[in-house]
């Protein structure tokens, strides 16, 4: 009886090794094929994938920006969504500083925010009753 017992342990014991070796040789792969899978999905255009990086937003509703006023850091990318049923644009009134260009109603665009602190008037260029200020600094 015991012998019985004996035998399947023994074989199992080999079936053991050989199933660390596998497990060694498929994890060090799998976690290879794990790290360059997640960057292969950013295939999103730059401007959505760039909201991860901060909080300066502008959104439009009601044919109003709101933050009226927003403080920016140089150089500071600023997503702007449009949460009207109309297009807007987000447009510097002077010396053509940033411009997003026409956001569709829903759409979420990005723009650069000057290089150089000062404080950057904009508006929009189809409604250009709509105005708001951008701060650098
Ligand atoms: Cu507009």
């Amino acid at each position: 009886m015991a012998g019985a017992v004996r035998g399947p342990r023994t074989r199992s014991r080999g079936v053991l090794g050989a199933v660390c070796l596998l497990v060694a040789l498929t994890g060090c792969s799998s976690s290879g094929n794990g790290g360059s899978g997640s960057t292969a999905s950013a295939s999103a255009p730059a401007s959505s994938s760039a909201a991860g990086g901060g909080a300066d937003r502008i959104g439009i509703k009601n044919f109003a920006f709101g933050p009226a006023t927003l403080t920016v850091k140089p150089g500071a990318v600023v997503t702007v969504t449009n949460n009207d049923s109309t297009t807007h644009t987000v447009t510097a009134t002077a010396a053509k500083a940033f411009d997003t260009g026409d956001i569709a109603p829903g759409a979420t665009k990005t723009f650069t925010a000057p290089a150089k602190a000062g404080s950057y008037p904009y508006m929009c260029a189809i409604h250009p009753f709509m105005a708001g200020t951008l701060t650098v600094g």
